[in-house]
């Protein structure tokens, strides 16, 4: 798919327009285009856009809900091709991924967790607004070796921490490796909460994880 197609399907986004986006998803899908392609050079952009607009105050809650909706749809048919892609591979580590608490952002979270899923990772997405001890019991209960935490705000960042000190203060630390992302995280922030990695898209998430667990 060219330039053309990726543009026309942002501005669906910024445009609040889902029939259109579901048309173009499914023309570009039938037209063998990469689905990760049209999430990152397409809807991703458009919803970027948004994004600024609304932090300047250009445009208003209900726009960025409404672009919000037009994104999900989208990511969702694509998602799907995500999946297929990956359904025949063996599972290459066991992970559980979220969104903190606080923070209901779930669109680059469950991009990052079917892009994992079909790059041959058995995951375990629990959700948004995930409290402390739903992660820790949740890698109890499925013996993950990775666990995943996603989010966009700036306060709620505070609780990737709190789970890490909760899995340390649980004698799981050693065992489970830890990926943080989202918007607002950092290299900086990652060290400072002893996290092993940040991924900063899905494609980095995938090659960070396989690091560590020894893939590469
Ligand atoms: Co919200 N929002 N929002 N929002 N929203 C932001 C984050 C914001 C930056 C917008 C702005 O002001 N410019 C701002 C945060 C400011 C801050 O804290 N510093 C903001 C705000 C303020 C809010 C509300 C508080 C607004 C309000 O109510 N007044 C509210 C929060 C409610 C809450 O959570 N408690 C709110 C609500 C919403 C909607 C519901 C309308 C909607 C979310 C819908 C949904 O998720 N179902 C929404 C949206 C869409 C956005 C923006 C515009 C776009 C987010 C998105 O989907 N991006 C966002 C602006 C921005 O991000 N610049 C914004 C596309 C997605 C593919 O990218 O999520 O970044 P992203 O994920 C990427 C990478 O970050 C990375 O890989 C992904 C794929 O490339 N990644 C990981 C993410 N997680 C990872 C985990 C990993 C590895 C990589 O490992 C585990």
């Amino acid at each position: 798919m060219d330039q053309e197609y990726f543009d026309k399907l942002a501005q669906t986004v910024i445009d609040g327009d889902s029939e259109e986006c579901v048309r173009l998803v499914k023309d570009g899908i039938q037209q063998r285009m990469n689905p990760l392609d049209a999430i990152e050079k397409g809807l991703a952009r458009g919803i970027m856009k948004v994004g600024d607009d609304f932090g300047t105050g250009v445009v208003f809650l209900p726009e960025l809900i409404m672009a919000a909706d037009v994104m999900k749809k989208g990511t969702e048919l694509l998602d799907e091709q995500i999946a297929l892609s990956g359904l025949k591979r063996q599972a290459l580590g066991k992970m559980v991924i979220g969104t903190v608490k606080g923070d209901i952002h779930d669109i680059g979270k469950s991009v990052v967790a079917s892009v994992l899923q079909a790059n041959g990772f058995d995951v375990n997405d629990i959700g948004i607004d995930v409290a402390v001890e739903d992660f820790i019991s949740t890698v109890k209960e499925t013996k993950a070796n990775v666990l995943g935490m996603s989010a966009l705000l700036t306060l709620p960042l505070q609780v990737m921490g709190e789970v890490i000190n909760a899995m340390k203060n649980q004698g799981l630390r050693e065992e489970v490796k830890v990926i943080v992302g989202g918007c607002p995280v950092t290299e900086e922030f990652a060290d400072e909460i002893g996290a092993d990695a940040v991924g900063f898209d899905a494609s980095d998430a995938v090659k960070k994880v396989r690091r560590l667990l020894g893939h590469d």
